[in-house]
This record gives C-alpha cells, sequence and structure tokens, in this order.
C-alpha cells in the first residue's frame, strides 16, 4: 500500500491523554492512527505550539510506526486562523447556525496564508508515491494550495462536520472560493448523505456545475468525486478497554455518588453544537413529570473544555452553570443530588469503564458530524445487560444507529418521555436494540472506513478506475429495501411511533425522510 500523508490542523502523539482540547483531536486521532501505521505514514500539522519564530520539528517516529511532524504558528496566526476563521465563522455555519458567524477579511487572510504555510512546510517531506489525505474545516483550501505548488499525487479530503444547505453555507462571503479550494482534491469524502446531498446542492445550484449518479462532479474547471464515508470506532478494541476498566476508582466514585439508583450519562466537548443546555432542560421535565424516578436515578454530564476562550463558549459555560444550579436546587434531598455537571475531560480508558456502567447515555447534539461518543457508548456495553442509547436525529451516528432511541433535542416533552422510555426499559427490549447497533458497527468500523476511503481515492485519482461507491451499510433487515428501487418503507425501530417510516434511496444509501425519527 502506499504511504499515507495526514493533513489536520493537530496532530496526537501515539497516547494522547485527556487534554484542553482532546475532545477535537480525539475522534480523528484514533481513526487515523491505524492508516498510519499500516503505510508506514506521515501525519503533518499544527504542533499546538505558538511562536514568532514558527519552527518544524520532526518528522519523527511514533511508537506505530509512523512519523510526525508539526509546525508552530504565530500568535497573530492562531487568533486569525483558528480562533477566528475557522471557529468562529466556518464552524457556526458548517453546523447551520450561521447566525452565529463572526466573519472579518483579516482572519480569512489568515486562514489562507496558514494552509499555505502548511503546505510550504509539507511539500519537502512528500515522497512521488505519496497519497494525500486532508482532513477537516481547518484546511479547505490545501488542496488547491499543493496544486498550485505543482503536486500532482492523489489528494483526498474528508468533512469531519456536517455540510449545511447551500444557502447556509452561502453565508460565507468565500463560500465559492473555499468550494473552489476543495474541487481541486481527487475525492471529498462526507459523513453521510444528507451531507453529501447538500454539498451536490451548492455544487449544481450555487457553483453551477454538474453532478453524475456515479458520484462524478464538475465546477470550477475541475473534475473531481464526493461520496459518503461514516467515520468510526473499533468496536471490538473499545469493548474490551471498558471491560477493563469498568471497576476503575473513577467509577467506582461515581457509582457510590449514584447511590443505587441507574446512571443516565452525556459525555461531550462543552460546546454550543452539543445540545447540552436542551439536554438539562428535558432532564428537569423529566423529573417534574415523572416525581416517582427522584432519587432512583441519577444524570451526570462530563464536558470537556474546548475553545474555552471564544465567547460563545464563554456563554454556554455559564448557562450550564445556572441550568444545573438550578434544578439541583429544585430537587436535591439531603442524600441525593439529581444531576453532576463534571467540567472536565476524562482519559479515554476511564471514559470507555464510565460508557460501560451506565444504563443509558444521551447524546442530543444540535448538530454533529457523526458523534463518536455514541458509537462508543454502544461498544462498550456488556451484551448481557446493555444500557440504552438516546441519539439526537440531528447526529451523524443516527442515520446508521436507528435502533437508538431517536429524539429531537429541541422537543423537551419529547426528549423527557423517551428518557423515561430508556430508564424503564425490559432487559429483552435493551438487547434487542443493543444487538442491532451492535451489528452495524461491526460491519462498519473504523478500519472499513479508512480503507474504503482509500481505496476510492486511488480509484477517483485514476481516470480510467470505476466510480467509488461510499456504502452505508445497515444492519440485515428484510423490509430494507434493496438498492435501486425509488421508494421503501421500513419498519423496525420506529415500532414505538407504531407507523412505518419511508426513505429514498439515493446514490446506493438510505436516506431519512421526514417524520422519520
Ligand atoms: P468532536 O466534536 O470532537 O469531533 P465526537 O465524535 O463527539 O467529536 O468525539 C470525539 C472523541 O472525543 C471521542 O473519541 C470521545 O470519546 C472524545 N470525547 C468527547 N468528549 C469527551 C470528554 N468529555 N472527555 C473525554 N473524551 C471525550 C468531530 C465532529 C464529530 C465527529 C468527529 C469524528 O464534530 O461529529 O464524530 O469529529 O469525525
Amino acid at each position: 500500500m502506499k504511504r499515507l500523508v495526514v493533513i489536520s490542523n493537530r496532530v496526537a502523539r501515539a497516547d494522547p491523554r485527556t487534554t484542553e482540547d482532546a475532545g477535537a483531536s480525539g475522534g480523528l486521532a484514533v481513526a487515523v492512527r491505524e492508516a498510519l501505521s499500516e503505510t508506514a505514514g506521515l501525519w503533518f500539522g499544527w504542533s499546538g505550539q505558538l511562536s514568532e519564530t514558527p519552527a518544524l520539528h520532526g518528522p519523527e517516529m511514533q511508537p506505530g510506526g509512523y512519523r510526525i511532524a508539526t509546525v508552530d504558528l504565530t500568535p497573530a496566526d492562531h487568533r486569525g486562523y483558528y480562533n477566528g476563521y475557522a471557529n468562529e465563522a466556518l464552524w457556526p455555519v458548517l453546523h447551520s447556525a450561521p447566525h452565529l458567524m463572526h466573519h472579518d477579511a483579516d482572519r480569512y487572510t489568515a486562514y489562507r496564508s496558514v494552509n499555505r504555510q502548511f503546505v510550504d512546510r509539507l511539500l519537502p517531506l512528500l515522497h512521488p508515491d505519496d497519497m494525500i489525505w486532508i482532513h477537516d474545516y481547518h484546511l479547505l483550501p490545501a488542496a488547491e494550495d499543493l496544486r498550485r505548488r505543482g503536486l500532482r499525487n492523489p489528494i483526498g479530503f474528508f468533512l469531519h462536520t456536517p455540510f449545511p444547505a447551500a444557502d447556509a453555507f452561502a453565508a460565507l462571503p468565500e463560500h465559492r472560493a473555499l468550494v473552489e479550494g476543495l474541487a481541486h482534491a481527487d475525492l471529498i469524502g462526507f459523513q453521510t448523505a444528507s451531507d453529501l446531498r447538500a454539498f451536490q446542492d451548492y455544487i449544481r445550484w450555487e457553483a453551477g456545475g454538474s453532478v453524475s449518479m456515479d458520484g462524478r462532479m464538475e465546477a470550477f474547471g475541475r473534475h473531481f468525486r464526493a461520496s459518503v464515508f461514516p467515520i468510526s470506532i473499533d468496536p471490538a478494541a473499545f469493548a474490551l478497554t471498558a471491560e477493563r476498566h469498568a471497576d476503575s476508582d473513577y467509577c467506582l466514585k461515581l457509582a457510590r455518588g449514584t447511590g443505587r439508583g441507574a446512571l443516565m450519562l452525556g459525555v461531550d466537548r462543552l460546546g454550543y453544537t452539543k445540545g447540552l443546555p436542551h439536554r438539562m432542560l428535558a432532564y428537569e421535565r423529566l423529573l417534574e413529570l415523572q416525581p416517582d424516578l427522584r432519587r432512583r436515578m441519577a444524570f451526570v454530564q462530563i464536558a470537556s473544555q474546548s475553545r474555552s476562550k471564544l465567547p460563545e463558549y464563554v456563554a454556554i459555560r455559564r448557562e450550564l452553570e445556572e441550568i444545573s444550579g438550578r434544578i439541583n436546587g429544585r430537587f436535591s434531598e439531603p442524600d441525593w443530588t439529581p444531576l453532576r455537571y463534571i467540567n472536565r475531560g476524562i482519559p479515554r480508558e476511564t471514559l470507555a469503564g464510565v460508557l460501560r456502567m451506565a444504563r443509558m447515555a444521551v447524546v442530543t447534539p444540535l448538530h454533529d458530524g457523526m458523534n463518536l461518543v455514541a458509537k462508543e457508548y454502544v461498544a462498550a456495553q456488556n451484551p448481557e445487560d446493555p444500557g440504552v442509547l438516546m441519539l439526537s436525529r440531528f447526529a451523524g451516528a443516527a442515520q446508521e444507529l436507528d435502533a437508538a432511541l431517536i429524539v429531537n433535542p429541541l422537543d423537551h416533552d419529547e426528549t423527557a418521555r423517551r428518557m423515561h422510555q430508556g430508564l424503564t426499559m425490559s432487559l429483552e427490549e435493551r438487547r434487542e436494540r443493543w444487538e442491532a447497533m451492535m451489528a452495524v458497527l461491526s460491519a462498519n468500523d473504523v478500519s472499513r472506513w479508512w480503507r474504503s476511503f482509500v481505496r476510492a481515492l486511488a480509484d477517483a485519482a485514476n481516470p480510467t478506475a470505476q466510480p467509488p461507491t461510499g456504502r452505508l451499510l445497515r444492519r440485515d433487515h428484510p423490509r430494507l429495501a434493496t438498492e435501486g428501487s425509488a421508494v421503501v418503507k421500513r419498519e423496525g425501530f420506529m415500532r414505538e411511533t407504531g407507523a412505518a417510516t419511508s426513505g429514498r434511496v439515493h446514490n446506493g444509501l438510505l436516506m431519512r425522510a421526514s417524520g422519520d425519527a
């Protein structure tokens, strides 16, 4: 296999522990490490250090048999590129919240400049046969910068966040330049069929380009392909870690604090897209509606700090402190605390054990590219006595894990009802739902994710090859449509609504129709 060169904003060392932004690099880090090890690859990105005279560090060999090379950023570039354009302009727009965008032209200039600096530092480290894989919204123009410097190697790009409706993306003054930059890649990967469809709409209606049924696209005078590659985890390895760490000190302390009641758990990077205030408000509603549940359960929310200096993140932190304080003030008893809000991340192994001990995980983002915590929760369960996953319909993971309790996080009453349903669910139903989700995870693991992307990239860079088929694997179900039919009916874990739901088959993927949750 050819050497893989991964470019991402942050680069994680071989054994990352939770740090201020572990959540930000966490999912990506775990997912790309296996690919890098197997291809004796190179991982390039920001060192995490600020310096007035940015230095290149490495390439330096890692225990997994791959190398890392990093560059520093100047404080001004870090402000403009990372805090400014990437996190205050791109992030809200990509999560369909353009009204939260803070934009100014200087930040965009810094963003473009850092992309060029990355490319300039990387080019001397490249070999003629390398495959280049660029990750995420920090580096949308990097493919164009590489091509302008004459690089002809295969270039792939994967977007970890959602891609919004074309209109929302067009709120960015530089939307055309950004997509034109992306079009210099051979292959663009998205998390879900909805993201791909939104991007196809952009190419057709905003860029005036064309989209073929087989995934080929033409726009800005470039030919490229786009497809769906849902990111995943290694479920077997995560299950083993969870089993081994199920009685860590942290778990024992958590269990003591919960009494003999059921633990309902939320684990997130603290941010306004994760739906944390709505989740707490739904919990408050649950305690109002179901007084019998009080003292028989407790909700623990672990939210690690990220981007903690940005105003929106300061605001959400304050809001959560206020809501959690009110809930505890209203419902606490001398020997029972209904909500514990822990504002720190925890090491990955500890997290695995904690996920295993939770009777229910509440993963209810307002928008999320995938959400790996949902997949980690499923993998961590004891097969004999699995817990219940509650999942927002707006998380990419909901398009695969439809045996979860799917909710609209903005509907607090419905979410509260589903919390009650999850906390009182029979063992038989818990097992049935868990087995269905585990089957999806086992078939569609992280190894399949990166291998199918790399294979599709090799094909996309070779004009005589077949088009890629980024396929979303779903659990086998006799009522699921076969690919190719126009409209399908399906039943399954939607039975709590008593309704069969319909979806469309598009590009080989079953898509949710409205009301399908
Ligand atoms: P994030 O928004 O950072 O990433 P998420 O998928 O929720 O992503 O979590 C990534 C990793 O961070 C997971 O392995 C998780 O266990 C860890 N993590 C999260 N909160 C933590 C906490 N409080 N303490 C310790 N660890 C924590 C982006 C996109 C997601 C997408 C990922 C991967 O926003 O939608 O799923 O990339 O593509």
